[in-house]
């Protein structure tokens, strides 16, 4: 029997599950280097560890391991239902949250060694979790797709770590629960009508997270959005890369100034602040802040008799 330890916490809504021990041996390299050993060796911990029937397609893993470059507090290799990932705003206040449940680390700032490079973070007193994410961008501003079943959709294409395309909600549809199975149709169209035209990032990276916003129903938000993920779960929080993408969009637009802070309200009514600074070759740099709780301490057990031991069986 194989044996698995994780802490499953949530972000704003938007569920993490870190794994601490009984994960694959990826070497020593660079996280880099190492999530291509996950992504190439280990798909089948993948799927085991997030996947039905131990978890669902809303779950984003953290292989938690030793960091690779000096001062960092731990390394973290991000994945989900899709495969492995970059970056994850939500992800990175769930590994914080982590962190500290585990007595790693305390209140201060400190590092985290990613995929992307170093991410640097604030633990404050009030448990909330400030993630300085990388470098965010708009590539296309108001660009046109023709969609099947909208029409022309008008919308923005950013990076904050992953590939946005960024829409006012079509036609007009609110964004809440009751709605979500039109939207995430509406949103896997507009994907699909993306790839067709041949619209993708500038570094030529698929564009796989549809965002469609709609003014903000608190009082301390800017906007609410829906996010659609890569594997067809929409992210229950703000979307920590998606909130840095809007803040893209807005400082080109010149809707926001330097250091000012905005509240991104998700499709479940919870909130993330933002704000961004401008770094030395001066790209834009959004902060997310926000909070996490630990829902569970968990041991996951994997019978090699059992069918599903990588997960629901491939058809
Ligand atoms: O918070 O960056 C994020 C994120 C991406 C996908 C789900 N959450």
């Amino acid at each position: 029997m194989r044996r698995v330890k994780a802490i499953d916490s949530h972000t704003e809504g938007e569920p993490t599950r870190v794994i601490i021990s009984g994960g694959p041996d990826l070497g020593s390299g660079s996280i880099r280097d190492r999530r291509e050993i996950f992504a190439r060796d280990h798909d089948d911990f993948r799927r085991m560890s997030i996947e039905e029937p131990r978890g669902s397609d809303v779950l984003v893993g953290a292989m938690l391991v030793e960091a690779h470059e000096a001062d960092c507090v731990a390394g973290v290799i991000f994945f989900n239902n899709a495969g492995v990932l970059g970056m994850c705003g939500h992800g990175t206040i769930g590994v914080v949250r982590t962190l500290a449940h585990l007595g790693r680390i305390k209140t201060g700032t400190h590092r985290l060694d990613t995929p992307v490079g170093i991410v640097q973070f604030t633990l404050r007193a009030d448990d909330v979790v400030e993630v300085a994410n990388v470098p965010s961008r708009r590539t296309h501003a108001g660009i046109a797709v023709q969609v099947a079943g909208l029409g022309v959709v008008v919308g923005d294409v950013a990076w904050g770590g992953n590939w946005f395309f960024i829409a006012p909600s079509p036609l007009k549809i609110p964004l809440q629960l009751d709605r979500a199975a039109e939207l995430t149709a509406h949103a896997w169209s507009v994907r699909r009508a993306l790839a067709t035209a041949g619209i993708t990032g500038d570094d030529g990276g698929e564009i796989d997270h549809i965002e469609f916003t709609e003014p903000a129903r608190r009082a301390d938000c800017a906007w609410r959005n829906f996010v659609l993920c890569p594997g067809g779960a929409y992210d229950r929080s703000p979307c920590g890369t998606g909130t840095s993408a809007k803040i893209a969009c807005l400082v080109a637009d010149g809707k926001i100034a330097l250091g000012e802070r905005v509240g991104a309200e998700s499709f479940i009514g919870t909130r993330f602040e933002g704000w961004h600074s401008i770094d030395s070759a001066g790209a834009i740099r959004p902060t997310i802040a926000g909070r996490a709780w630990i829902t569970a301490e968990i041991e996951l057990l994997i019978d090699a008799s059992d069918p599903c031991a990588a997960g629901i069986p491939k058809q």
